[in-house]
């Protein structure tokens, strides 16, 4: 199956098990329901679930197995974009081209359709089958370190403690690991989980989940100066206004495109010990260093 095919089957597979997994839209309270729906159904790319199913397969195992994990890291991921966006944090209107969620229901559902994401997220790995290797209370535990205080908050922490302050590339990588790369690396190992990956298999895709974190953020980067509001489905140019250290910033256009192409090549490298296995996963990483949104 070619590249774009998979993309669209997967994309489905994961759209739908999420509509199962939510709650409908009319259960009550369905201001909460129709808010956390509203946001998880705008239209993201999925790369995180995406990347769950392609581990999973990649260790031997199945997409079915590893459809809850892959749900469960997209609704973090939501939530973090829904408090993201917040007049508190990087106080956006739009996101995956739509209102965002505090525009729509106000700053209080939003802050709550967040939570809801968060909280939800678990209740999906819990559903999920434990593997040999590999319990379900292991499965909690990757997520929640990888969500939390230590890990995409601290991130977020970082990030705001630091504005407007000189960066090292050091200490924006330190960044970037965290808001962006734990949940890459443990969306990767989620579904590496679920196929009853073995410890070397494991630090593979881990490798290969930090690499791919820090090319994805630098594109982020790259495509904030770029491309348009339009083309993005959020707002570009933000970065530049908020005076927020870039790669481009840092390191000007071209340097930051090298860097993109040299952590993007390092993720490849992690693969090594699949060899053939992880094609898809080599696929899935060229796309990203190309993505235009
Ligand atoms: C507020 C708890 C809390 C954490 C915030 C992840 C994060 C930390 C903030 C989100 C904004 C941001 C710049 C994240 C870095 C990762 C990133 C580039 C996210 C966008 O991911 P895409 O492009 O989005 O995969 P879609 O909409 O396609 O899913």
């Amino acid at each position: 199956m070619d590249l774009k095919k998979y993309l669209t089957l997967r994309l489905s597979q994961v759209d739908k098990a999420l509509n199962t997994l939510l709650p409908p839209k009319k259960t009550a309270p369905a201001t909460m329901h129709d808010a956390m729906r509203y946001s998880i159904f705008a239209g993201g790319k999925r790369l995180r679930p995406i990347l769950c199913l392609a581990s999973a397969e990649s260790c031997g195992g199945t997409p079915e197995a590893a459809l809850p994990l892959a749900c469960a890291v997209e609704c973090i991921h939501t939530y973090s974009l829904i408090h993201d966006d917040l007049p508190c944090m990087d106080d956006d209107d739009l996101r995956r081209g739509r209102p965002t969620s505090h525009k729509v229901y106000g700053e209080g559902v939003a802050v709550l359709a967040g939570d809801a994401l968060l909280t939800i997220a678990f209740e999906m790995v819990a559903k999920a089958k434990p593997s040999k290797r590999h319990p379900v209370s292991a499965m909690v535990a990757e997520l929640a370190e990888a969500a939390g205080s230590r890990q995409l908050i601290a991130g977020q922490v970082m990030d705001i403690e630091n504005e407007g302050k000189k960066f090292t590339p050091a200490k924006l990588q330190s960044i970037h690991e965290r808001k962006t790369g734990a949940l890459i690396a443990a969306s990767l190992r989620l579904g590496a989980m679920s196929a009853n990956a073995t410890p070397k298999q494991l630090q593979s895709v881990t490798d290969f989940g930090y690499a791919l974190g820090l090319a994805f953020q630098i594109v982020d980067d790259i495509l904030d100066i770029t491309q348009t509001s339009e083309q993005l489905g959020k707002s570009a140019g933000k970065d530049v206004k908020a005076g927020k250290a870039t790669y481009p910033a840092l390191m000007g256009l071209p340097g930051a495109q090298k860097a993109a192409a040299l952590w993007t090549k390092k993720a490849h490298d992690s693969l090594k010990p699949f060899g053939s296995k992880a094609d898809r996963l080599h696929e899935l990483a060229a796309m990203m260093l190309e993505r235009k949104s």
